[in-house]
């Protein structure tokens, strides 16, 4: 765990990092509250996070006000940012364990066990050297916990915080994100050496397209009207309908095709874009993040998504606002928002290596009519690809 002081702002990382730079301690006056700015800087795991003794006020969602919810501790995705109060209302001279450890839930996926800690140091004369117990946290598979917490959240949307959620939504857009596998390419002397399941290589992937990174800029690319570089046939739907929750699920759906699609939108389209989560090759919690916006976290849950009810569910009044959600094994995420930012804009899964195994997409938003909606050109000084 990495502290830089001047605002408390706070990095989680895993404990091998934390153990290079040293256990901060982060000193408080009984008495007074803190602001710690949170962010997961872990590559492949969500994280809890806890202090002991200390309830947690999370007030802000990847730099957009919520309501004041107090918990017991967080569950933090990879690139996300959770802004929390902390009162310091516990007496002068004592030290307690801040924490954070793994949540994760793919069967048969191995992740990092260890508890990274800090210490919250109360001003005074310590007549003990050190902390006295670590907080609770939640075991390494509690899925509802992180449901429940992510589920919470809520925009602040007072009045001198106003927010405005699509609500006619022009564009609809549902996509599966999995991971997959593909035959695992043979070296010279015919030994296989990859690591998925029977000795195939996994890949990932979003609408059942497992993102091929193209040579060139897409942004630039675009903006030269290059020819063969990407395809704008990313789907709207979902390319096959199945029980996408299942534990057994038919063979064959783990063969994803690889491609460099994108999805255009119209300028200042509305969006609503559903994520939903398979058990295809396993099931996991999938934290995706979509540059160049922040978007309306209006729906949240387990199950498939059914286009009927679950719009009658939606939080229309004060979704919370983020820039990364967590799409929940064995559920769903729908989110909105107003394509209002010209130009090319990567969504990807955060945990870094289904990032690099291609749950990733691109959206492109076009130019719009007046002047004002065209991007610029590219500056003269930018380096050539
Ligand atoms: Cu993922």
């Amino acid at each position: 765990m990495n502290i830089s002081r001047g605002g408390a702002i706070i990095a989680v990382m895993d404990s091998a990092e934390s153990t290079r730079l040293g256990t901060f301690k982060l000193e408080v006056k009984s008495g007074k509250t803190y602001l710690l700015r949170i962010l997961n800087a872990a590559m492949n795991e969500i994280l809890f996070f806890a202090i002991s003794n200390h309830k947690l006020t999370v007030v802000v969602t990847d730099g957009s006000y919520t309501k004041p919810l107090t918990k017991d501790f967080i569950a933090i995705s990879p690139g996300q940012t959770l802004d929390c109060l902390l009162k310091a209302n516990q007496e002068p001279n004592n030290l307690y364990y801040m924490a954070a450890k793994a949540y994760t839930n793919g069967t048969n996926v191995q992740f990092d066990n260890t508890t990274t800690t800090a210490i919250v140091k109360y001003e005074g004369n310590h007549k003990i050297s050190s902390p006295i117990s670590l907080p609770y946290l939640p075991s390494y598979y509690d899925t509802p916990s992180v449901v429940n917490f992510s589920g919470s959240l809520r925009s602040l949307a007072s009045k001198n915080h106003p927010i405005s959620i699509p609500i006619n939504v022009k564009t609809r857009l549902v996509s599966v994100v999995s991971v997959n596998l593909s035959p695992c390419p043979i070296n010279g002397t015919n030994v296989t050496t990859c690591q998925g399941p029977n000795g195939t290589r996994l890949y990932a992937n979003m609408s059942n397209i497992s993102f091929a990174t193209p040579r060139y800029n897409i942004l630039e690319v675009y903006y030269y009207h290059i020819k063969g570089v990407f395809e704008t046939k990313f789907p709207s739907f979902l390319p096959y309908v199945f029980n996408y929750i299942d534990d057994v699920l038919p063979l064959g759906l783990e063969l994803a095709e690889f491609g460099t699609q994108v999805k255009v939108l119209k300028y200042n389209t509305t969006v609503e874009l559903v994520l939903q989560g398979t058990n295809v090759v396993t099931g996991l919690d999938h934290p995706m993040q979509l540059h160049g916006y922040s978007f309306y976290v209006v729906g949240l849950g387990f199950g498939n998504f059914d286009e009927k009810l679950d719009p009658k569910k939606y939080n229309l009044v004060d979704p919370p606002r983020s820039n990364t959600v967590a799409v929940p094994k064995s559920g769903l995420v729908a989110i909105r928002f107003r394509a209002d930012n010209l130009g090319v804009w990567f969504m990807h899964c955060h945990i870094e290596r289904h990032l690099t195994w291609g749950m990733k997409a691109v959206f492109m938003v076009k130019n719009g009519r007046r002047p004002e909606e065209r991007i610029f050109s590219p500056p003269r000084d930018m380096p050539p690809c």
